[in-house]
């Protein structure tokens, strides 16, 4: 018979000192297997199947089939990868790549390897972080999710699913 240790969503200890919930093409996951990496820490991946809404509970939308997963939402009430479990720290949660970079430094990253002891260099890697979370990251995520929708003007161009218009824009006289 299966343990709650056995289920996927169980916060509890498993065998790793983190859990991570990710993606295998959802770039915002990578950016924490990258962190765990770097700090040689010790971490356990689930992949969660976005087709199966398995990241979405209730009132999720109706593109995810079968949606209903409350036990992800609890984990992140927001429904995305990436959210990790540290199991050094009582089984923490956090989510949000952003907030989780920035937990994972503060805890883990005595030498410094992605944390400045520096306070003026601590804001210049703030700006890049903020800059990715807030801007950069939202306008690709956007990039490939409009054009993922049904939309009768628009065609895929290659793996960027970049949109084009299939007729010539309207000319305007001058
Ligand atoms: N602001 C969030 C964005 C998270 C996000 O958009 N994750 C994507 C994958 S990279 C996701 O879970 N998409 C599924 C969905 O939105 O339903 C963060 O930085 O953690």
């Amino acid at each position: 018979m299966a343990s709650s240790t056995d289920n996927k969503f169980s916060t509890a200890r498993k065998d790793k000192d983190f859990t991570l919930y990710t993606h295998d093409n959802g770039p915002n996951g990578w950016k924490i297997s990258h962190a765990f990496e770097e700090l040689g820490l010790d971490y356990e991946s689930h992949f969660l199947n976005f087709m199966a809404g398995e990241h979405k509970g209730a009132g999720t939308p109706p593109q995810f089939v079968g949606a209903d997963n409350e036990e992800y939402t609890k984990i992140n009430p927001n429904g995305r990868i990436p959210a990790i479990v540290d199991h050094k720290r009582n089984d923490f949660v956090v989510w949000e790549s952003g907030a989780i970079l920035l937990y994972l430094v503060k805890h883990y990253d005595p030498e410094y390897k992605l944390w400045s002891k520096d306070e003026d260099e601590q804001s210049h890697i703030l700006e890049w972080l903020f800059f990715q979370v807030s801007g950069f990251g939202p306008y690709i995520g956007q990039a490939f999710w409009y054009p993922s929708q049904r939309n009768s003007n628009a065609e895929s161009l290659g793996s960027l699913s970049i949109t084009r218009r299939k007729s010539p824009p309207p000319s305007i006289d001058m």
